[in-house]
């Protein structure tokens, strides 16, 4: 197989110019694609050549495949890197590329057509001795049929769209009275969403953690794991915080579930970087969720801990090169990855785009920032309005806190809002901190991150100023010739703590 030495990297913002800092280090050539509204993105700049794809909605550019096809054949890529999310887990696309005589940096077209559907990547993994949560393996023909498989596996039920996950068209149903109105609205989200709209069930579990595990293929069936990352941290099930190890796992767990996800990417045929998604049970039973047929956000905390270029293992698998490593390196340290956002935490994460009209980045020993953003940039509202990926790397758990922590204080953004605080908040949160977070913690805790003021603080600093004001203008008033109207500087005698209270009202 011929070596690459052209990729086209179909993406954009940070995970465009992380691919293209692997390409640049092989000594590869890259290729960025673009929309109207990434005309003057930092991928643009990055890459060696860029190719305007079309307007700023994906669905006309980034997702166009005869666009993006159409890109690298004039360019001259023989390789195609898809990024994640866009045409990332699409086998069509990647049948598609097949067909141009193009390499699809990524797993064969039959592993995605094995895990995009969750049922039947459900089915596949039983055949396969994989856990998986208890439920059915086919979609329910009818609310007839669903309510009496519920009667014999008893409630709480998750009734979940076969079509794709992600938290889409999924619904928690407690009781028999709610089955019903849940069930179609269940369907009717996995239609909007997946086209599609099938929904099976499953157990409810608890509280679960979600654990998942890194895999990597070669083309001659050579597979392992690279440990795990602990993503139990998520709002709306997007990830704000990951990290490895993951601190509810012990070495036995860990060699068990990394068994467990080889076997998983084995009877799929899996080829390159790979993500078998776990939920954790309170009593440490796990089960598999999903598949992630692609390079993930996360998957720098599994650089920092194993010394692993994930990029270039995947671009030396396309060019079907063997696999060096015969078994998980021990992870060495211990690594935190946050997310920063540009969207406004205290009006519901709203998307903040707009200027960034200053901007310092985090340094120092140990840190990464994979970002796609520099100081004049516009965040464009059209896109995810993910900016950076902070990571960073420690010896220990509570040490890559305090790095992080200290990394997130060294983050200035000015001109837009970021969930930077946010993020500090979780990090300082006890429940963090202790290790044991599972995935309600951020929506339990919403009102604690979001430093929902203490009213007996807020009486307190209220009080503090109050009696400072009053210090200063007693102090003003014995120095300086007294002001018209005398006490109280010209207020209209207004006492200082009602001046207080009505400009804070
Ligand atoms: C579940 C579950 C409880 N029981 N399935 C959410 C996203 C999708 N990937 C699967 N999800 C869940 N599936 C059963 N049978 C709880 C969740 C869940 C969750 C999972 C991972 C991370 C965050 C979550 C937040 C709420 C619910």
């Amino acid at each position: 197989m011929p070596k690459i030495r052209k990729v086209l990297v179909a993406n954009r913002g940070e995970i465009a110019i992380r691919v293209m800092r692997t390409c640049k280090e092989l000594g590869i050539a890259t290729v960025a694609v673009y929309s109207e509204a990434d005309r003057s993105a930092l991928h643009v700049r990055t890459a060696d050549q860029a190719i305007f794809v079309g307007p700023p909605p994906s669905r006309e550019s980034y997702l166009v495949q005869q666009r993006i096809l159409d890109a690298a054949k004039q360019a001259g890529a023989d390789a195609i890197h898809p990024g994640y999310g866009f045409l990332s887990e699409n086998a069509a696309f990647v049948r598609a590329c097949e067909a141009e005589g193009l390499t699809f940096i990524g797993p064969p077209a039959s592993a995605m057509d094995s895990m995009g559907e969750k049922t039947r990547a459900r089915a596949n993994m039983i055949k396969a001795g994989v856990p998986v949560v208890p439920g059915t393996t086919e979609p329910i023909p009818s609310v007839e049929e669903a309510r009496a498989y519920v009667e014999k596996i008893g409630f709480p039920v998750m009734l979940k769209a076969a079509g794709g996950g992600g938290g889409k068209g999924m619904r928690k149903v407690e009781r028999m009275e709610d089955f019903e109105s849940s069930w179609r609205a269940a369907k009717s989200e996995a239609l909007n969403a997946f086209g599609n709209d099938a929904v099976y069930i499953e157990k409810y579990l608890e509280k679960p953690h979600h654990v998942e595990i890194q895999v990597f293929a070669d083309q001659y069936g050579n597979t392992i794991h690279l440990n795990e990352r602990e993503c139990s941290a998520q709002r709306r099930h997007q990830k704000v915080v990951e990290e490895t190890p993951s601190p509810i796992l012990t070495p036995e767990l860990r060699a068990k579930m990394g068994e467990v996800a080889v076997k998983a990417a084995k009877a799929v045929n899996y080829v390159g970087a790979g993500t078998v998604e776990f939920l954790v049970d309170v009593h440490r039973n796990f089960y598999f969720l999903e598949m992630n047929t692609r390079l993930q956000v996360e998957h720098p905390v599994t650089e920092w801990v194993t010394g692993l270029d994930l990029v270039a293992m995947q671009i030396r698998a396309a060019e079907g090169e063997k696999l060096g490593l015969t078994e998980a390196p021990t992870p060495r340290g211990h690594s935190i990855e946050v997310r920063v956002y540009a969207e406004d935490p205290s009006r519901n994460f709203m998307p903040s785009p707009g200027k960034i009209t200053y901007l310092r980045v985090p340094g120092g020993p140990n840190v990464r920032d994979d970002s796609g953003v520099f100081p004049g940039y516009t965040v464009p509202n059209v896109y995810d309005p993910m900016i950076s990926k902070l990571s960073v790397w420690a010896p220990t758990r509570r040490e890559a806190i305090a790095r992080t922590q200290r990394a997130l204080s060294e983050y200035v953004v000015k001109g837009i809002t970021t969930n930077i605080r946010y993020l500090k908040a979780i990090l300082a949160h006890p429940e963090f901190i202790e290790g044991d977070y599972d995935t309600s913690f951020l929506t339990r805790q919403h009102d604690a991150l979001l430093g929902v003021e203490d009213p007996k603080l807020s009486e307190m600093a209220l009080l503090a100023s109050v009696v400072h004001t009053y210090q200063k203008d007693q102090k003003r008033a014995k120095t300086l010739p007294a002001a018209s109207g005398g006490q109280g500087g010209g207020n209209g005698g207004v006492s200082p703590w009602k001046q207080a209270l009505r400009t804070r009202r």
